[in-house]
C-alpha cells in the first residue's frame, strides 16, 4: 500500500541500518518468537518448537527447553518495532513487549517514551545532556514524532494548546517516591519560562523558578527512597496573558507529612531546612538561640542521618538566603521563618517528667521553656501552665486539668508539628504573593502542573496512604473521563461507526466509598467519630464493618482477616488499612491553651500564624453545640446506640451537620480536621482539572537501588499496571485518538494527490476526503469519516506527515532540477 503499515522511524534510518533491519528480519521469520514468564526476570525470550493442545514447548536463548500453558506465552514483536517511540505503535501489546520496549530504550539513555495519550519517564538517575537551551529550542512549536519523546514535548504541546485553542491547560504528573515527579515538575517550568520569557521583566521567571529551592528546603527531606523527597503535593499554575508571555504564577500545596517533624525512620532525616539553619551563620544561630547546636543536639534531629552524601547543607543553606531574597523577603520576614524552625528545635529538648506525686508531669528545666518562649514571644510561665495544667470548659465553668508526662509529650509534638505546617502555609502564601503578578486584564490562561504521590501501597498503610490513594483514585476518574467519555461523546457528535466500550474502569464506587457524605462514606464515618465524645479508633472500624462488611460480591470494601483494619478496592489494586491512629490523625488535636497563648504573641508573625485561635470563646461554643447535636441525636450515649443511631440516620446525613459544626467553628473557610482540608482541597483541583486540557506523564522508578542503567522488571511492570499505562494503550489503539477536520485534512495533504482535485471544481468536505483517503489506499480500519472530521488510529498521521515530508522533499528537489535549468 501507499502508506506503510509501521512505525514511522523505519523511515529515518540510513541505508546501512536498513540492510541490517533486514537481516534481523529474517533471522526473526525462521523461528515462532515468544515471551514467556520467569520467576527472576519477568520474562523470557524463546521460541517455539511444538504446540498443540494448549501446551507449548519452547525453547530459551540458554538452549533450555521446557513446556507451557499457552496462555502463558506471549508473541514477540518483530525486531524493526525494537526502540519504538509511541508503545501504542506496538503490534502485540503484552506487559512483556511493553517491558522490553522501555528497558530497550533506557539502556539506549532514551528515558522518555510515549504510550498513547501518556508520556512514561523513567528515571534515569544521572544528567543526561537533553536539557540543554539547545534542546530547549529544538522542542520549540515542534509536532510531536518530529523530535524523540520528550517532557519539553509535552510542555511544548501544552503551551501550543493553549495559544492555539485558547483553552488552560494541565500536566499531571504521577509516580512512586523517587520516580522523578519533582525534577520533571522543574524541567517543564523551565521550559516555560524559556520559551514564555518576556525580556523586558526578567524578575517574574526567576522569581518562579526561585520558588522550587524554597519549597524543597521546607518540604522536602531525605528518605530512604529518595535523597530529596517531597513531603507534600502541589499544583503549580503558570499564567499567561495575551502576549503568550508569563504573567504570574501560583503554588497550592497538599498534605504536608507533618508527622516527619517530631519523629522519623532510621536512615532519613527531618525536613531539610533544620540541617541548613544548624549551618548557617553563627549570627543567625545566635539570635536564634541555637548557638553551635548540631542536628545531634536537638530531640526532632537527632535520631536522623545528619548529612546526605553529596549534600553540603551550609551550601544549601547560601542558596535558599538568595532565593529568598530574589523572592524579595526582606531579612525579618526569613528571620521570622526560620524562629519557628529554632523554636521547633527547642521544643523537640523540653523534658517531661514526672512530678514528685508521680503521676503529673513536670518540665523542670524553666531556662530551657524560656528559650521556646522567647523565641515565640508568649509568657513562660503561662506557657509552662497551659502544657501541664491546661484550662478546659467543664459545663459552664473553667477548670484546670492536670496532664501525664505522656500526655504532655504528645502536646508538645503536636505543637511543634502544627507550628512546623502553619510555617510553611504562611511560607507558600509569601512565595505566592511574590509571584502572583498584576492582576492583569489580558489573561489568556494557565498551565498548571500537578506533582503528587501515586498509589501507594505499603505493608502497613494507614490514613495518610487512604488520602492519597484517594487523589489518585480521583485522578485516574478524571483521566478515564477523558479518554473514554469525552471521546466517545465526540464521536457520537460526529457519528462516526463506533460501539461504547465500557472498560469496567469506573471508579465512582470506590471513591464514594471514600468521601460520600450520603450515604455516609468512609472520611464521614471518621469526622462522626471525631466529634463523638469518647470516638476512638477501634470505634470507628467497628463502625465502618457495620455499615459494609455485609456487603457481597463487587463491594469495595472489605474487613481484613483478622478484623483489625480494612480492605479497599482501589483501581491499582486492593489496600488494607489499619485504622489505629486515626481518630488522632484525622483530629490532630492541639491544645487550645497553647494556641490561645501564641495568637496573643508578642511577636506578630507568630500571632498571625494563630490568629484563628484569637477568639477563644468559638471553640467553647463549639464545644457546646457538640454537646447538644450528640444528645439530639442520642439521649443515652453508649456506644451501641451510637453506632445504631448512626446506620439508622444515614438518610438524614449525620455527616453533614458534623459539617456544620465545624464550619460554625471556623467561620466556613478552611476545615480543622486533616480528612476534611485534603477533600476540600481535592474538590477544588478536580473543579480546576475539569475546566483544563489535561497532559498526563507517569514517571517510573526503574530500580529500588537509586542506580542509573538498570531496570527491575517486575517493580517496573507493578507502576505500569497501577498507573493505568498497560490499560491506556489497549484503550488507545481501540479509539480513534487524532482528527483533523475536513479543511484541514484537505489543506495538509491535498499534496499527496495532486491529480483528482481540480481547481474550480466545487466538491463538498466529506467527498473530497473520501477521494483523498480512497487515492492514498488507506485502509478503512485506519480511520473513520464524521460528520465534520476525520478520525485516525493512533499513528496514522504521522504515517501521513512522513508520506507528506517526502512529498515536498521531492518537489523540492524537482524545483530546484528545473531552476538549474536556466543557469
Ligand atoms: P519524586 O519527586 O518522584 O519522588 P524526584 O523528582 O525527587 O522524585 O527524583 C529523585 C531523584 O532522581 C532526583 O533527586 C535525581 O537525583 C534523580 N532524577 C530524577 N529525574 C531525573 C532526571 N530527569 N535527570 C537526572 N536525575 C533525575 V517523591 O517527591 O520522593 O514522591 O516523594
Ligand atoms: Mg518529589
Amino acid at each position: 500500500s501507499f502508506i506503510h503499515s509501521h512505525g514511522t522511524k523505519v523511515f529515518m534510518r540510513p541505508k546501512l541500518d536498513d540492510v541490517l533491519d533486514a537481516v534481523q528480519q529474517a533471522r526473526f521469520n525462521e523461528k515462532r518468537w515468544v515471551w514467556i514468564e520467569h520467576e527472576q526476570y519477568g520474562y523470557v525470550r524463546a521460541h517455539v518448537l511444538q504446540d498443540s493442545d494448549g501446551v507449548i514447548e519452547v525453547e530459551l536463548d540458554s538452549g533450555l527447553t521446557t513446556r507451557v500453558e499457552s496462555d502463558k506465552v506471549y508473541p514477540m514483536n518483530p525486531p524493526k518495532f525494537d526502540m519504538v517511540e509511541d508503545m501504542a505503535e506496538l503490534t502485540y501489546l503484552n506487559e512483556p513487549s511493553v517491558i522490553h520496549n522501555l528497558t530497550l530504550r533506557y539502556k539506549a539513555d532514551h528515558v522518555y517514551t510515549y504510550s498513547g495519550l501518556f508520556l512514561v519517564a523513567v528515571n534515569p538517575y544521572r544528567k543526561l545532556p537533553i536539557y540543554s537551551d539547545d534542546s530547549i529550542q529544538s522542542y520549540r512549536g515542534r509536532r510531536r514524532g518530529e523530535m524523540p519523546p520528550h517532557i519539553y514535548a509535552v510542555a511544548d504541546q501544552a503551551y501550543h494548546d493553549m495559544l492555539q485553542d485558547k483553552e488552560n491547560q494541565s500536566i499531571l504528573i504521577t509516580g512512586e517516591s523517587g520516580a522523578g515527579k519533582t525534577e520533571n515538575t522543574k524541567i517543564v517550568i523551565q521550559y516555560l519560562t524559556t520559551v514564555a520569557n518576556t525580556k523586558r521583566d526578567n524578575k517574574l521567571e526567576q522569581q518562579i523558578l526561585q520558588a522550587n529551592p524554597i519549597l524543597e528546603a521546607f518540604g522536602n527531606a531525605q528518605t530512604i527512597r529518595n535523597n530529596n523527597s517531597s513531603r507534600f503535593g502541589k499544583f503549580i499554575r503558570i499564567e499567561f496573558n495575551m502576549q503568550a508571555q508569563i504573567s504570574g504564577a501560583n503554588i497550592e500545596w497538599y498534605l504536608l507529612e507533618k508527622s516527619r517533624v517530631h519523629q522519623q525512620s532510621p536512615q532519613e532525616r527531618n525536613y531539610h531546612i533544620f540541617y541548613q539553619l544548624l549551618n548557617a551563620d553563627e549570627s543567625i544561630k545566635e539570635q536564634l538561640l541555637l548557638g553551635n547546636g548540631r542536628p545531634s543536639d536537638y530531640g526532632y534531629t537527632k535520631d536522623s542521618n545528619s548529612v546526605i552524601d553529596g549534600v553540603d547543607d551550609a551550601e544549601e543553606f547560601k542558596t535558599l538566603m538568595k532565593s529568598l531574597d530574589i523572592m524579595g523577603l526582606e531579612h525579618k520576614e526569613k528571620l521570622d521563618l526560620f524562629r519557628i524552625i529554632a523554636a521547633v528545635l527547642h521544643l523537640g529538648n523540653l523534658v517531661v517528667t514526672p512530678d514528685y506525686r508521680g503521676d503529673r508531669a513536670d518540665i523542670k528545666d524553666f531556662a530551657a521553656v524560656e528559650r521556646v518562649c522567647h523565641l515565640l514571644g508568649i509568657p513562660a510561665q503561662d506557657f509552662k501552665n497551659s502544657l501541664l495544667s491546661p484550662r478546659i470548659k467543664a459545663g459552664r465553668d473553667w477548670v484546670n486539668q492536670s496532664k501525664s508526662p505522656s500526655q504532655v509529650k504528645a502536646s508538645l509534638d503536636a505543637l511543634a508539628k502544627t507550628l512546623y505546617e502553619r510555617n510553611f502555609a504562611s511560607l507558600v502564601e509569601r512565595v505566592n504573593h511574590a509571584i502572583d503578578g498584576k492582576k492583569l486584564s489580558d489573561k489568556m490562561g494557565f498551565i498548571g502542573v500537578l506533582d503528587i504521590a501515586g498509589f501507594e501501597i505499603f505493608k502497613v498503610n494507614s490514613f495518610e496512604q487512604l488520602c492519597i490513594n484517594y487523589t489518585n483514585e480521583k485522578l485516574q476518574q478524571f483521566f478515564n473521563h477523558n479518554m473514554f467519555v469525552l471521546e466517545q461523546e465526540e464521536y457520537q457528535r460526529e457519528k462516526i461507526n463506533w460501539s461504547y466500550i465500557d472498560f469496567g474502569l469506573d471508579l465512582q464506587p470506590t471513591i464514594d466509598l471514600i468521601e460520600k457524605t450520603n450515604p455516609i462514606g468512609i472520611l464521614s464515618c471518621l469526622e462522626e467519630e471525631c466529634v463523638a465524645p469518647r470516638g476512638n479508633d477501634d470505634r470507628f472500624l467497628e463502625k465502618l464493618s457495620k455499615i459494609w462488611d455485609n456487603d457481597e460480591g463487587d463491594a469495595k470494601y472489605k474487613s481484613t482477616r483478622f478484623k483489625d483494619g480494612f480492605i479497599v478496592k482501589h483501581y491499582a489494586g486492593d489496600v488494607e488499612y489499619s485504622t489505629s491512629g486515626w481518630i488522632d490523625k484525622n483530629k490532630d488535636p492541639l491544645n487550645e491553651d497553647t494556641t490561645r497563648l501564641l495568637a496573643r504573641s508578642t511577636q506578630r508573625y507568630v500571632a498571625g500564624l494563630f490568629e484563628d485561635y484569637l477568639n477563644d470563646t468559638s471553640a467553647s461554643d463549639y464545644r457546646d453545640i457538640k454537646q447538644q447535636y450528640h444528645q439530639r441525636g442520642s439521649p443515652t450515649t453508649t456506644p451501641s446506640t451510637r453506632s445504631s443511631m448512626i446506620s439508622s440516620s444515614a438518610a438524614s446525613s449525620p455527616s453533614s451537620s458534623s459539617l456544620t459544626l465545624f464550619k460554625l467553628r471556623k467561620g466556613g473557610g478552611s476545615f480543622r480536621t486533616v480528612g476534611q482540608r485534603h477533600k476540600q482541597q481535592l474538590l477544588s483541583l478536580m473543579n480546576t482539572l475539569y475546566m483544563t486540557h489535561p497532559h498526563f506523564v507517569r514517571c517510573i522508578l526503574p530500580n529500588d537501588c537509586k542506580h542509573s542503567g538498570e531496570i527491575q522488571t517486575k517493580l517496573v511492570l507493578d507502576q505500569l499496571r497501577c498507573n493505568g499505562v498497560l490499560e491506556g494503550i489497549r484503550i488507545c489503539r481501540k479509539g480513534f485518538p487524532n482528527r483533523l477536520s475536513f479543511a484541514d485534512f484537505r489543506k495538509r495533504y491535498e499534496i499527496l494527490c495532486p491529480t483528482i482535485l481540480k481547481p474550480n471544481q466545487f466538491i463538498d468536505g466529506r467527498t473530497a476526503c473520501q477521494q483523498l483517503l480512497d487515492q492514498m489506499e488507506l485502509e478503512p480500519e485506519k480511520y473513520r469519516i464524521g460528520t465534520t472530521k476525520i478520525f485516525f488510529k493512533a499513528t496514522v498521521l504521522a504515517e501521513l506527515e512522513e508520506v507528506r515530508d517526502r512529498r515536498l522533499g521531492d518537489y523540492i528537489t524537482d524545483f530546484q532540477a528545473y531552476c538549474r535549468r536556466f543557469i
